[in-house]
């Protein structure tokens, strides 16, 4: 069976994006959780993933996919679905998902995936500022040429990889934004496939991995 090497599901961004585009496809899989911020936590993910990073999707055939915009474009390859059918709004999805990939980097260092501290509220500056009225264009643009109620009309590739950004404003927001992004934001964050993420999530917290 085709195997998801993960992080904790209440830290890893990274894995959050692959995992609920897997789950939305309908696709089975083994989800094998390697627990960051360990001792062994590089060794472990070393003997899995080349790059010593998860995500990593390995086949049966032993076909080793390790980036999490390599994943979806490998998965839209094998199993198809990821990106949308019509052409200009597939474009505009793939460069969406790019610029989430390669860029955003005040957002995500300052404000990391944290799904422990729900109502941290933490302050928005300049750098978040920024790059949220980026994503916000960007949403915006979609969700004007789709009609939602995804970004691009059913949950794609973008969807998955904003995913984490949709919970970084829940942790640490609020943030002003239009309200097709508010729409948007909540029709990811109540969506089956992040609702069970976040349960994992939840399990985690509950057995006692963070303790305060
Ligand atoms: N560009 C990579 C980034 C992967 C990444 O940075 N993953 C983090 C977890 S979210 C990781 O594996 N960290 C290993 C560690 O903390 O030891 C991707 O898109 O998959």
């Amino acid at each position: 069976m085709t195997t998801l090497v993960i992080g904790n599901k209440a830290l890893s961004s990274w894995s959050m994006r692959p995992w609920v585009m897997m789950r939305t496809l309908g696709l089975t899989f083994d989800e094998r959780l390697i627990r960051l911020d360990e001792p062994e936590t590089r060794a472990s993910i070393k003997d899995e993933s080349p790059s010593g990073l998860v995500p990593c999707l390995i086949e049966e055939d032993g076909t080793t996919v390790w980036d999490s915009l390599a994943i979806l474009e490998y998965l839209n390859d094998t199993r198809g679905g990821v990106w949308p059918e019509d052409g200009a709004l597939r474009v505009h999805a793939r460069c969406a998902s790019a610029e989430m990939h390669s860029g955003f980097s005040s957002l995500r260092g300052t404000w990391p995936m944290d799904l422990t501290t729900e109502g941290a509220r933490l302050a928005v500056p300049f750098g978040v500022r920024r790059d949220l009225a980026r994503i916000f264009t960007l949403w915006s643009e979609a969700l004007s040429r789709s009609a939602g109620p995804f970004l691009y009309g059913e949950f794609c590739g973008a969807d998955a990889m904003f995913a984490p950004v949709v919970t970084r404003i829940k942790t640490y927001g609020p943030v002003a934004m239009p309200k097709a992004c508010e729409d948007y934001l909540e029709t990811v964050w109540t969506c089956p496939a992040v609702t069970e993420w976040r349960a994992g999530a939840a399990k985690e917290i509950e057995a006692g991995w963070y303790p305060r």
